[in-house]
């Protein structure tokens, strides 16, 4: 895109305040320079979003990572001390009276090392209970395309948004909403993609999911979803799944869910990373420039790497190879020094315009559908520092919708502002005070000056003697801002009513854009979402709840989806249309996610199965061709240590058989080389790999004699003629038989990993 300019990451100064241990980490990691596509210069290796002022892109206000350093410890040359500062002689040993006499109370250490043990937990979040987070920036783009508006200053009063020279700092929160927080990455789930930003004007945190509808219009009912979406209450199990009676039950029993769960039953609740899915505002927010005009906006993130999935399958198999996967994934390649990047985009509606759909746009499982309006990219995250403390940052990282800044403000949205209420409460239940704003990682960059001056664990010293206002003694200070001057004036929206518990009729209609959502799919993500419901719903042992979901859901949605669901399921299908089946057949290709696939390979990891013998030129060829194009590449060998090349070159394993898993890889290479490819061929573990990279639709490659691993595995449907000449590609596996260009195989393997995965295969012919 036009914006994917060269200067994407702008110099930053090294922090001359960097704790050794924590920053060097990154500074001897490689180059970042070498994984994002060209342009970036060394000066990129700090990856501090540190105050920078001679760089393009200051950063706003006072640092955030400034801030953070004041309060960063590093016990690195230090000596042992209890929290109160006393050295300490012994942390093995109690103090007892005689070598084997009881415990004496006096012994201070003991008493402090064990109570701060004992409190180390605190509530895990409701939902979003495990997930991950980094720190970056936010810049808006020189001159977005904002269609009618010339310029973003039309639209939103919010500075941060407006001066592409400045860099806003971020902290961002992904996470699995179901799952406690030792549960797996890879589970069937929507994701939490909630951003802070540290912005000149105060906290605004933008706190979104990955699917950009929701499951229920009112806040009121979000504790009913919870309950029935989380571990059932008698047993709590199952975990971290919605593939359970309760759910079920309570989705069946609610049309408004319908759209929601089409998204649920497809590739986007099962992310290849978080770095590749996108993020969603979900409501309708206002904006409201300087003369107090409003518009409506939906906030869109669209992630640089494209927007991918894993496969069902794999997803399990992940769950226990690695239940980090996602987690780690994204510190994987911030250490190595790329930077995953999402653009911020807008929707635009004018207030006058809000009647013109047929949907309420304060509907929460409504999207605005792209064909109707375009989605305007107007800056760009970028995230490049892993926090140092998980706890301090990332569990202690509080969200709350309600924190805005002036330039943005809610809608009346039902289920946003019962959010409104929830968020502050879900932290004094965190954090058991309500102080919970003064933790680093969540104090803004700017001044506070209030009244507030107790409570639980209060850090501010605030001085003076009024605390209340109006008072004379303190010159009623602190002072009342007017809008003009940056005082957050909320929209004077007009309102005229009656009291009334009741839901508008605006958001009756359930089944419009769950069928725009189903009819936008490809076949193969139809048919990934019909196998979903085969799974989620063969999961719920009552007949009653699978045939309500078929009747009074699916075959509202379309008649063919329900059918196909009700035939693996056992239940009867439904012989006509649902009665509520909406009258078009609206198509919106931005929905599918095989049309977000971006063509880049960065920060892929692909194995290379080598044994004694491989050749080593296949090899460097394929190492550096990736390597190019920001690919990562781990050797994979039955053992560790090291490997004999043919020409007696070695190379150290990155894994072993038994450290790793073809589900961890995004594609496999087979170099050849006699020796190790007849190894390969009598290794199970060996022909497993690549089995089960095409049973996963993986790209897949081999070079000479690698080929024969690919005969041995007998890969359905590829014809793996080893007396051809010349590379040939059949959907997603290159070969590269001896004598062919290996070159041109190279740059055939990464076309056929830009693809990402490869569906043509026929989904029966499984492989492994
Ligand atoms: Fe929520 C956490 C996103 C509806 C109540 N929510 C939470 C997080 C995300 C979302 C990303 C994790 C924040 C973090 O990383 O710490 N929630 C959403 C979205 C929603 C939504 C996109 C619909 C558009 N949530 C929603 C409703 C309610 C809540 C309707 C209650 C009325 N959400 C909470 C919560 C959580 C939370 C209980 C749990 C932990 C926390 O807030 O900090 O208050």
């Amino acid at each position: 895109s036009e914006h994917d300019s060269s200067d994407d990451i702008e110099a930053e100064p090294s922090n001359a305040n960097e704790t050794e241990s924590s920053r060097e980490e990154s500074a001897d990691g490689s180059s970042p320079a070498e994984m994002t596509d060209g342009g970036s210069d060394d000066e990129t290796e700090s990856g501090q979003t540190g105050t920078s002022d001679d760089a393009g892109g200051e950063v706003d206000g006072e640092s955030k990572q400034d801030q953070l350093e004041e309060v960063r410890e590093n016990p690195e040359g230090e000596q042992l001390t209890s929290d109160h500062g006393v050295k300490i002689t012994d942390t093995d040993n109690s103090l007892k009276a005689s070598e084997r006499g009881p415990t004496i109370m006096e012994d201070f250490h003991f008493r402090e090392k064990m109570t701060q043990f004992d409190h180390e937990s605190i509530p895990e979040r409701v939902v979003h209970a495990r997930g991950t987070g980094a720190h970056g920036y936010y810049q808006p783009y020189e001159d977005p395309d904002l269609g009618e508006y010339d310029d973003i200053s039309e639209l939103t009063k919010a500075s941060f948004l407006q001066d592409s020279d400045r860099k806003t700092p971020v902290f961002t929160r992904f996470s699995t909403v179901v799952g406690s927080r030792g549960s797996a990455d890879t589970v069937r789930d929507v994701r939490g993609f909630a951003t802070k930003f540290y912005t000149e004007e105060g906290n605004w945190d933008l706190v979104g999911n990955n699917m950009p509808v929701f499951f229920i219009q009112d806040a009121m009912e979000f504790p009913d979803l919870v309950h029935a979406i989380k571990s059932e209450p008698d047993d709590a199990i199952p975990q971290a799944a919605s593939a359970h009676d309760t759910f079920w039950d309570f989705a069946s029993l609610k049309p408004e869910i319908t759209h929601m769960l089409m998204w649920l039953l497809s590739g986007r609740a099962l992310p290849r990373s978080f770095r590749m899915m996108q993020g969603f505002g979900v409501h309708t927010f206002r904006f409201v420039n300087e003369d107090g005009e409003s518009v409506f906006v939906k906030f869109h993130w669209e992630p640089k790497l494209g927007t991918n999935q894993l496969v069902w399958d794999e997803t399990q198999k992940i769950a226990g190879k690695n239940p980090d996967f996602n987690r780690e994934g994204l510190y994987e390649v911030i250490d190595e020094g790329y930077e995953p990047e999402w653009e911020l985009g807008v929707q635009i509606v004018e207030e006058d315009e809000a009647d013109q759909f047929d949907f309420d746009l304060l509907d929460p499982t409504k999207i605005i559908p792209e064909t109707e309006v375009p989605v305007r990219p107007i800056g760009k995250m970028v995230l490049n520092e892993r926090p140092d403390n998980f706890f301090a940052e990332v569990e202690q990282v509080a969200f709350h919708p309600g924190n805005v800044v002036p330039g943005i403000d809610f809608t009346n949205d039902p289920l946003l502002q019962g959010r409104l209420f929830s968020y502050q409460d879900t932290q004094l239940n965190r954090f058991n005070s309500a102080n919970w704003d003064e933790i680093p990682i969540n104090r803004p960059v700017t001044e506070r000056h209030n009244n507030q001056r107790a409570g639980f664990m209060r850090q501010e010293i605030n001085t003076g003697k009024a605390s209340y206002k109006p008072n004379s003694i303190g010159d009623d200070y602190p002072e009342e801002v007017p809008e003009e001057e940056g005082g957050y004036e909320h929209f004077a929206e007009k309102i005229d009513g009656r009291k009334i518990r009741n839901r508008s009729e605006s958001f009756e209609e359930h089944f419009s854009q769950a069928r725009l959502f189903w009819n936008s799919m490809t076949e193969t993500e139809k048919q990934n979402i019909v196998e979903a419901a085969h799974f989620e719903l063969g999961k719920v042992d009552r007949m009653e709840i699978r045939e309500r979901t078929v009747y009074d859901l699916f075959n509202n949605v379309d008649h063919e989806f329900a059918t196909r669901v009700a035939e693996g399921i056992g239940v009867e299908p439904p012989e006509e249309p649902g009665d509520e089946i909406p009258d078009h057949d609206d198509e919106d290709p931005s929905l599918s996610m095989l049309n977000r696939t971006r063509d880049t390979i960065e920060t892929r990891k692909v194995a290379v199965l080598v044994d004694d013998g491989y050749d080593a030129d296949h090899l460097e060829t394929i190492q550096s061709t990736l390597e190019d194009e920001g690919a990562r590449v781990e050797i994979v060998s039955k053992l560790l240590g090291d490997v004999e090349a043919a020409n007696g070159e070695t190379v150290d394993a990155d894994e072993s058989h038994g450290t790793t898993e073809s589900v961890l890889f995004d594609a496999v290479y087979v170099p050849g080389g006699e020796g190790s490819v007849d190894a390969l061929v009598e290794q199970g573990t060996a022909k497993h790999f690549v089995a089960e990279m095409f049973k996963h639709k993986k790209p897949i490659a081999a070079a000479g004699e690698g080929t024969e691993l690919l005969e041995a595995v007998e890969l359905p449907g590829i014809n793996v003629a080893n007396d051809r000449e010349g590379v040939v590609t059949d959907r997603g596996v290159v070969m590269a038989p001896n004598g062919a260009d290996l070159e041109g195989a190279s740059e055939a393997f990464v076309d056929a990993i830009a693809a990402h995965r490869h569906w043509d295969r026929d989904p029966k012919e499984v492989g492994a």
